[in-house]
């Protein structure tokens, strides 16, 4: 076939299995249909082979070292369990004498974990046991037959097990069984050459696709054979089990029991269902266990090959006193909550933490993967995207439209169209033929543009970054050393090999403005399709036997793709700005480690309410595996929102953390002017109260960056024993200030509301009317107008409340504080306040300050005293919630100069709010203000 008609085959295929309604199933495998899963999923609880040889353990400051041996084939694991800082452990087992190397994962983690001491407690050589501790309280008891490793917090509980279950699996790595062996492999393997004994018949070989193994039109060579790991990790005190997203499903996970395991496998997935295990376009191994007594432990599982993970959720779903009287009485035997992770192949490398908070764990992992940098203040503002917007005039009147109708607006983003049919690196020369002048257009109000950079390259002469990469060899391999060719938007393709140092280095540098002609610092990146996606491959990626840098098979590295990608998209745009200036970059496909680089959307959903609805489990997933930067499409990718439901999405998506509205190209247009005047109003109500808040967003941001604690949160995080709101969907918090439920259901006059804190005696503000409402089950009224926020009584937030163009048009503006008391009357926040654009806050260019409200004084003070930055924003109004008894008076200190000036108070009766307007004083330098 012609290489025209092989692209009309596939492109019209791949456009034919997106027209379809809902998900095409038959393009993705089931655990059966996938070798290892289903070898690996075969084998049943107990009679684990695998034994500890307890005298060959030793152990130096940090790390215990032993042999394991599986005894049904007498091969030999060398096991290290390493003690880190911050309640970490880390399990490492690989193959004692493998054939070849097994892949370890790189680039994942933010450099070399610190360690912790570990000592030995206790050998017991008759029970077979050997205790070690580490210096922080915890200790874990390895068990030598079968193996196991319990996990012991300080105050000596058993919080997690590994191999429990006896469900570890380790496939060493062997020869083809209709192979026998050469020569040189028998000497490699020690054998003696006259000795031609007979390999052992090992029972994953039973499997029909061991050795080779066949998908659809797909053949895949396996050149090493069945590699595939597995462990089971048992929770004895937990109830709930969270994270390894993507899945389009609920926060809290189900058991997979009678189904598939969630699978993680970066893949393009076309109108995803719902409530499914399925994978997605990204992966990120962890997990997470919380239990009614309000401790969590967590469990990275660090692999980049395809992974599927069952899960046991929850004896009863409820671990309060009651459910488990209910099991004593029932005498039910329901199983430990457990996750199993199973991996086509690498090592076994796993950490453990153990909490003991939520927020503990969810910091133990930031601390091991990285943070995401503190964005640029657009970044967390209203993105408008379109697939596409067409050329330079249609930009403008877009643009021209937005401001017409005062709708703050800070970026419009240019899909594929954009390029020279669809060569990156390239503007079509007649729709987008000034791109500087496009660009200084949005620039002169303070906007930006982003712009797609998908990993494809087309196979065309002439096209430069082809020609470089077919000379250069840059290019991903097939399985017989040849450029791999596959079939994407552009047509016939080939893929950078990302993993390649030098293919990193060439692809940053096309970023640089010399190389990259009509960008600026102000246009920046959305990495698209980095799956990777490939129409014609299987299961529309890559094929496993491809080939990378280091000899590879894209089998061990297929999740790091994208990771890689965009850490070279990074470092670009580092360098293009000589360092100055913050990049923002967008990637479908995620990792472990893909904070540190970029902000994650989740890809192609559908204009309707299920899929606004599961936007809120899907970015807490990612929130609490360090990916605190997420966001959804505004509106749905495909199909057309009618005025409702985009209303309410505009609304759920402004208390998001990712802003962005984006459609399919065939959809009907609309940018929210192009809507009726009233829906038109509520749009623009939704976007200015984003921007109100941009304040607390970049100031949880900063937070993120230092602390690693994810700036959308579960309400379990801080009401960690509230055990009916373990399993909610619809709720959650940002950071400790606001609890937010958005209306995801259709034609709703009232919403069901669950405010936490009952125990704790927790007072909520309606964000709206002020009015105090106390903790429990409560009906909110809505209106097409209003979704249910609340403030958290005892917190203090920072807003913006001049509506401007753009977000750096607000740089100067003044400040509302909003003094939400708690019920003994005080309150707290944190204000952060930068230039919103360079890294000058790394030289101790900023504010970071706290707002305190105790014993009648507002006090701003700077938290990080050696830092200081010269804001011209000053304090505009100030809103205390909860006031019953009104001061008489009040007045403004300024603490550097000692000088005092009184101050005009307003109390609104009805709602015991009390309004200082116009302290006028400067956010650069501390004051109090003190009511009488
Ligand atoms: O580049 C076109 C689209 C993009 O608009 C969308 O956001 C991505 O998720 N892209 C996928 C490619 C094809 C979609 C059918």
């Amino acid at each position: 076939m012609g290489s025209w008609k092989l692209y009309f085959v596939a492109v019209f295929g791949f456009l034919i299995s997106h027209t379809v309604v809902g998900v095409d199933k038959n393009n993705f495998k089931t655990c059966d249909q996938s070798s290892f899963c289903r070898r690996l999923r075969k084998l049943n609880p107990g009679n684990s082979p695998y034994e500890l040889l307890l005298d060959t353990v030793s152990l130096d400051k940090h790390t215990l070292s032993a042999d394991i041996r599986n005894n049904n084939y007498n091969v030999l694991f060398k096991l290290n369990l390493i003690a880190l800082v911050d309640g970490t452990f880390r399990v490492v087992i690989d193959e004692k004498q493998p054939l070849k190397p097994r892949y370890k994962v790189e680039y994942v983690l933010n450099g070399e974990p610190t360690v912790d001491k570990l000592t030995v407690v206790e050998k017991n050589q008759n029970a077979g046991t050997i205790k070690v501790a580490n210096g922080q309280g915890h200790s874990v008891i390895l068990h030598s037959k079968p193996l196991k490793f319990d996990f012991f917090n300080p105050q000596n509980e058993l919080v997690l097990s590994l191999n429990e279950k006896g469900l570890t699996t380790l496939e060493h790595l062997r020869h083809k069984p209709d192979h026998p062996k050469t020569d040189e492999e028998k000497k490699e393997d020690g054998e003696n050459n006259d000795d031609n004994v007979p390999e052992l018949q090992y029972q994953e070989e039973n499997d029909p696709g061991a050795w080779e193994e066949n998908y659809k039109s797909h053949h895949d060579t396996k050149p090493r054979g069945p590699e595939g790991l597995s462990m089971d990790v048992t929770f004895p005190k937990a109830t709930h089990v969270y994270g390894i997203p993507e899945h389009a499903d609920s926060f809290a996970l189900k058991s997979t029991k009678g189904q598939d395991p969630y699978r993680l496998y970066n893949l393009d997935v076309f109108e995803y269902e719902l409530d499914s295990t399925m994978a997605i376009y990204g992966a990120v191994p962890v997990a997470y266990a919380h239990g009614a007594d309000g401790n969590t432990v967590g469990v990275f599982w660090l692999n980049a090959a395809e992974t599927w993970v069952d899960v046991e959720a929850g004896r009863s779903g409820r671990a309060d006193v009651v459910s488990s009287l209910v099991n004593l009485v029932s005498g039910s035997t329901a199983p430990l909550p457990s996750v199993r992770f199973m991996s086509e192949s690498g090592v076994l490398d796993t950490f453990i933490f153990m909490g003991p908070s939520p927020s503990d764990c969810f910091r133990q992992y930031t601390k091991l993967t990285g943070t995401a940098n503190l964005p640029q203040m657009f970044a967390l503002a209203y993105h408008q995207c379109r697939w596409n917007y067409n050329d330079e005039e249609d930009v403008r009147s877009v643009e021209e439209n937005f401001d017409r109708n005062d709708i703050p607006l800070d970026v419009i983003w240019l899909d594929i169209e954009y390029t020279d049919r669809k060569k990156y690196f390239t503007w079509d020369a007649i729709r987008f033929a000034h791109p500087n002048e496009m660009v200084t257009n949005l620039t002169s109000k303070g906007r930006k543009m982003v712009i797609i950079i998908d990993p494809h390259i087309k196979r065309e002469g002439g096209y430069f970054v082809h020609e470089d990469a077919t000379n250069q060899g840059l290019y991903v391999k097939n399985k017989d050393g040849k450029d791999y060719e596959g079939w994407c938007w552009p047509g016939s393709s080939s893929y950078l090999d990302f993993f390649d140092p030098k293919v990193r280095k060439y692809y940053s540098e096309r970023y640089l403005l010399d190389n990259f002609q009509g960008t600026t610092n102000d246009v920046h990146i959305w990495n698209d399709m980095n799956e990777p996606s490939v129409f014609n491959g299987p299961e529309i990626t890559m094929p496993k036997d491809c080939i990378h840098y280091g000899d590879w098979e894209h089998r061990h590295v297929h999740n790091l793709y994208g990771l890689l990608q965009i850490k070279g998209t990074y470092e670009g745009l580092m360098e293009r700005s000589k360092n100055t200036r913050r990049p923002f970059i967008l990637t479908r496909s995620a990792f472990a480690g893909t904070q540190r680089y970029a902000a994650v959307w989740t890809g192609d959903n559908a204009a309707e309410w299920s899929h606004l609805a599961v936007t809120i489990p899907m970015c807490l997933s990612f929130a609490i595996s360090g990916v605190s930067f997420c966001g959804a499409d505004v509106g749905g990718f495909f199909k057309y929102p009618e005025a409702e439901l985009m209303t309410r999405w505009y609304q759920a998506g402004a208390f998001q953390p990712f802003f962005r509205a984006h459609s399919h190209i065939d959809t009907k247009r609309r940018e929210p002017y192009l809507y009726d005047a009233q829906t038109m109003a509520h749009i623009r109500d939704a976007i200015r109260r984003r921007y109100s808040y941009l304040p607390l967003w970049y100031t949880l941001f900063y937070e993120h960056s230092i602390s690693g604690l994810p700036v959308m949160r579960p309400i379990f995080m801080h009401f960690p024993k509230e055990t009916d709101l373990f399993s909610i969907d619809n709720e959650y918090l940002i950071g400790n200030y606001l609890l937010v439920r958005p209306v995801t259901e259709e034609g709703v006059s009232s919403v069901t509301v669950h405010l936490p804190g009952s125990s704790t005696g927790e007072i909520w503000y309606d964000v709206d009317t002020y009015q105090p409402l106390q903790p429990g089950k409560l009906n909110q009224p809505v209106t097409i107008s209003k979704i249910p926020v609340y403030q958290r009584g005892g917190t203090i937030i920072s807003k913006k409340e001049r509506m401007r163009r753009s977000s750096a048009l607000m740089a100067n503006d003044p400040y509302t504080l909003i003094v939400a008391l708690s019920a003994n009357h005080t309150a707290e926040g944190n204000l952060y306040i930068d230039d919103g654009e360079s890294f000058s806050y790394k030289e101790g260019k900023y504010i970071y300050a706290k707002l305190n409200y105790q014993n009648n004084v507002l006090s701003y003070s700077l938290i990080d005293k050696h830092a200081s930055y010269p804001t011209k924003a000053w304090l505009e109004r100030v809103v205390i919630a909860g006031m019953k008894t009104p001061p008489k008076k009040a007045e403004l200190r300024m603490l550097a100069t000692g000088t005092s000036s009184p101050l005009h108070l307003t109390y609104h009766t009805g709602n015991d709010v009390l309004v200082v307007r116009k302290p006028e004083v400067s956010m650069a330098a501390p004051w109090n203000i003190v009511f009488e």
